[in-house]
């Protein structure tokens, strides 16, 4: 989801509506005469809601864009998407700040993770719960009386139960995983990467143009599972770039196998491993120290994996291509295959 390939004006645009509404949320009642607490909240909104790269919020624009076919979109639907798209990046930062702390992670989008930051700490959690009930009063304020007003509080909480519903498959797939390898299989692998990311980064931006478009969501089924599958297969590019990407083209330095990622390269691995290659697996996986990374990276390419890598992206876009070309409405198939498009071979 390259940012580069959004009409020039866009980004600018979504920033200006983040000041808006950073504005009308710093003017609240809470907060009269206290500038510490209107200081706070200024400085934590920019580093966790502007922090990132803003694609999926931006793909909110660019989906109704192309769901409107024919004819401009309005200043006031421009506008309106912008808030639905800001909503995405607000809920990604409420995700964010709390996993962070939970996988008791140091650094995110190139800085400290948020509750790392001094005189912030554990007071991250509150500030996560505060970007959450944000997202609902925007809602409430530009989108209450809405025909799409109740679909679109309903998207977001259901988006909400299956991210976090994800995160806990995770979190406790690490706790036990470590004790017992059988449960690092592909069922388990693709039920975890479906609900910790793809309803929330591809299925959400595309359901919230069409809600802009005034399109019941009940009739794209069909949409929201190639939406998903999209999702599952941009997590196992994330996995496989982890290990075999060029750091200095992604900017970040993989460290899954250090932290026993159920990682869909150590699934690959399991399955396919012999009795001592699955010894070597025991021993060196989740270690940090660097002799032990490479023995696993040796294993993994004694195991083929970068070529069973290219076969699935092979296979997954051919699918994906033939369950989009199955797609009645010609303005989805164009959004499905913009997205399919921007991930399809990405190096970062
Ligand atoms: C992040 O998942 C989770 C959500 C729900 C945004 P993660 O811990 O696997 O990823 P990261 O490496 O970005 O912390
Ligand atoms: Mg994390
Ligand atoms: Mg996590």
């Amino acid at each position: 989801m390259a940012a580069e390939e959004v009409a020039p004006g866009t980004t600018a645009t979504f920033r200006r509506v983040y000041e808006t509404l950073k504005a009308e949320l710093l003017r609240d009642s809470a907060f009269d005469f206290n500038e510490d607490a209107v200081r706070w909240l200024d400085a934590m909104l920019d580093y966790n809601v502007l922090g990132g790269k803003l694609n999926r919020g931006l793909a909110v624009i660019e989906s109704y864009k192309l769901l409107k076919t024919g004819s401009e979109l309005s200043e006031d639907e421009v506008f309106l998407a912008c808030i639905l798209g800001l909503g995405i990046e607000w809920l990604e930062a409420y995700f964010l700040v709390l996993d962070d702390i939970m996988d008791n992670s140091q650094t995110r989008r190139g800085k400290p993770c948020w509750y790392r930051v001094p005189k912030v700490g554990l007071i991250a959690i509150n500030d996560g719960l505060i970007l959450r009930s944000q997202i609902s009063r925007i809602f409430k304020r530009y989108f209450y009386g809405k025909t799409y007003y109740v679909d679109l509080l309903d998207l977001f909480n259901e988006v909400e139960f299956k991210t976090t519903s994800g995160e806990l498959l995770d979190q406790i797939i690490t706790n036990e995983g470590k004790k017992d390898l059988s449960k690092y299989t592909t069922d388990n692998y693709r039920r975890i990467v479906e609900y910790k990311t793809a309803y929330y980064s591809f299925y959400l931006p595309v359901a919230c143009a069409l809600l802009l478009s005034g399109w019941n969501l009940d009739d794209y089924v069909q949409t929201t599972h190639i939406l998903v599958e999209m999702g599952v297969y941009f997590q196992i590019q994330d996995d496989y770039l982890d290990c075999f990407g060029d750091p200095e083209v992604m900017g970040k330095i993989g460290t899954d196998i250090e932290d026993y990622k159920c990682s869909w390269l150590f699934v690959q691995a399991l399955s396919r491993v012999n009795e001592k290659q699955k010894g070597i697996l025991f021993e060196n996986y989740g270690k940090s120290d660097p002799a032990s990374v490479e023995k696993v990276k040796a294993l993994y390419k004694e195991l083929n994996l970068e070529m069973a890598f290219s076969q699935y992206e092979r296979e997954i876009y051919e699918k994906l291509t033939s369950d989009i070309e199955a797609q009645p409405n010609e303005a989805v198939q164009a959004v499905l295959r913009s997205f399919l498009h921007k991930i399809y071979r990405r190096r970062k």
